[in-house]
Parts: structure tokens; sequence; C-alpha cells
């Protein structure tokens, strides 16, 4: 796969806000080596919620999930890294948390699909539409590559390095 320095959204839904998992499953991002730029803990509108899930209008499933997301707070993010759109899925696992690989969130989180407690966009095109929902630009931060290449730019008073 062609490595590509992408941003997606993340969103917890309220059934994971609601159980204490939020610490948990944004570690998991964050120990995968993937930047947060953007995270808020917001109630969903009815329009953002309708804004966000305008793809699947008139499925079965519709009505749910609309007063589901929008039921209580969602942590919403934006993560920065490469293929994280793609990755970011798969460490969420497919969205029936039953046929989930075990070690997946949705696997060691949930039970059934109308409560899956994350969301990932599924497409550059969908990240861009979902992040410009959630976030003005001015929320989103620039990531630092590392802390030592940071302090190196900022203070540029280092002279050798040991490795
Ligand atoms: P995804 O979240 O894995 O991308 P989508 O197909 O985009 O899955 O569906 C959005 C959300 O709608 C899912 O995360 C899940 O909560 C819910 N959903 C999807 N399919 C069904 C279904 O067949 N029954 C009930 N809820 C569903
Ligand atoms: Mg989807």
């Amino acid at each position: 796969m062609a490595e590509r320095f992408e941003r997606t959204f993340v969103a917890i839904k309220p059934d994971a806000v609601n159980r204490g998992l939020v610490g948990d499953i944004i570690s998991r991002f964050e120990k995968r080596g993937f930047k947060i730029i953007g995270m808020k803990l917001l109630h969903p509108t009815l329009e953002h919620a309708q804004k966000h899930y305008a793809e699947h209008v008139g499925k079965p499933f519709y009505n749910n999930l609309i007063n589901f997301i929008t039921e209580g707070p969602i942590v919403a993010m934006v993560i920065e890294g490469v293929n994280v759109i793609d990755i970011s899925r798969k460490m969420m696992g497919t969205t029936d948390p039953q046929q989930a690989a075990p070690g997946t969130i949705r696997f060691d989180y949930a039970q059934v699909k109308e409560s899956n407690v994350v969301h990932g966009s599924d497409s550059v095109e969908s990240a861009e539409r979902e992040i410009a929902i959630y976030f003005k630009p001015e929320e989103l931060f620039e990531a630092r590559e590392n802390d030592a290449d940071y302090f190196i730019k900022m203070f540029g008073h280092v002279e050798e390095k040991s490795f």
C-alpha cells in the first residue's frame, strides 16, 4: 500500500463516552503514533447528525442512528498520520462488533452495531467533509514531528546527536 500522509475524522460515540471509554480509545490512537490535531467534547445537534450520516438517508437503521448519535456528547477528533484513514478503521474493526476481529476496538468494547463505540471516515473525501462538519479550520493544530525535532528547531542549540 502506498504511504500517504492523511487526516481523518474520528468520533467516540455517546455509548462509549457514557461508559467511560474515552481515555482507552484515545490512547490506542496515540500509541499507534497518530497525532491528535483537533479534539472536542460536544453534543451533536440534529444538523450535525444529518450532515454526518447523509449517505444513510432512507436506510432502515437511519432514524435510530440519528437518535443515537444525538443522545449525548461525543468526542470529536481529527487525527493525522500515515494511511490513518484505512489504519484507524482497521483498528476499529468491522461495523458489526460480532464480526470484528479480536483486539479491535469494536470487538473489545461493543456487542451490537447499533452502539459500536466509534466512527471513522472511510475515504479522503469523507474525511474532508466530516472534519468540516465538526471543526473550524482554526480549531485544528499542527502536529509536532516529535519532541526532539521540535526542540532542535525551537532552540537550535543541540550540538551533537548520540545516534
Ligand atoms: P461504519 O461506521 O463502519 O462506517 P456505516 O455503514 O457507515 O458503518 O454505518 C454507520 C453506522 O450506522 C454504523 O457505525 C452503525 O452504528 C450503524 N449501522 C450500520 N449498519 C447498520 C445496520 O444494519 N443496523 C443498525 N445499525 C447500523
Ligand atoms: Mg461509515
